[in-house]
């Protein structure tokens, strides 16, 4: 276990959130292992059941712990570490860490470019676009939702059938395009009342609201993108280098 200094300048619900963070991070304590109870806490440290139920509900609320109702308090998934430079897809980012990548289409259907999607993928108004919304999943657990909209026009024969698969694989490999870069924000958001239900997560759980338009060689934009991941899930990792 760890130490909690009563003479510290440190809160002591800050102490047992630092102390079970870093039994945590040693592997101590494993992912979907359940944690002393909250008595047993108050015993070991002799402090208030208030003072730990501080520290249990921060470390919830930022993703490291899980309550189950009726079973105790667990700790949480690992989070994806997602590096920021390559141009990759779902399906290849979940393959390479060993998990198996699905979609859910919940929605495919052809609409006319907006102002704002004319602007995103460089197309004149009103011109035919293919939206489809799907949630992905990496081994059956939902990690993103996604809005997809490609110009028609490129691909005029994509099916339900593709869109429930990998899209990049169905460019590169059946229509010989050449994916090239991308421009890519990403923001805090928090989920609303639709992303919650879709992600398995509390409606005000934090997200990471991520836009990306995606280029072809041609200097074409082939997607315009609107994701919300999981901020229980994911953590984003990039390299600086001081010019
Ligand atoms: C990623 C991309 C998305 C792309 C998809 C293709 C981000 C934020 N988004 O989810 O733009 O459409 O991969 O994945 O990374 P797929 O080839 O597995 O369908």
């Amino acid at each position: 276990m760890f130490n909690v200094d009563k003479d510290s300048l440190l809160p002591i619900y800050y102490q047992i959130e630092e102390g079970l963070k870093s039994l945590i991070s040693s592997g101590e304590l494993q992912p979907g292992e359940v944690i002393p109870s909250e008595r047993e806490l108050c015993d070991r440290y002799d402090v208030s059941r208030m003072t730990v139920r501080q520290a249990i509900n921060n470390l919830v609320n930022e993703g490291y712990l899980v309550r189950k109702r009726g079973k105790g308090t667990f700790v949480g998934m690992a989070k994806i570490e997602q590096g920021l430079k390559g141009l990759t897809s779902f399906t290849e980012d979940m393959k390479v860490r060993g998990m198996n990548p699905t979609s859910i289409l919940l929605d495919f259907r052809e609409i006319k470019a907006t102002p704002a999607l004319s602007t995103k993928l460089n197309i004149h108004e009103n011109e035919w676009l293919i939206e489809m919304q799907r949630i992905r999943l990496a081994d059956d657990i939902p990690m993103a939702y996604e809005s997809v909209y490609l110009p028609k026009e490129l691909v005029p024969d994509l099916t339900k059938e593709i869109a429930s698969k990998s899209l990049y694989d169905y460019i590169e490999k059946e229509k010989k395009l050449s994916i090239t870069h991308a421009d890519q924000t990403l923001e805090a958001a928090v989920a609303k009342e639709k992303e919650a239900g879709i992600l398995q997560i509390k409606e005000g759980a934090p997200v990471l609201l991520i836009e990306r338009t995606t280029y072809l060689e041609t200097g074409k934009p082939l997607e315009f993108v609107r994701s919300f991941y999981r901020g229980d899930r994911y953590k984003f990792k990039i390299e600086l280098v001081r010019s």
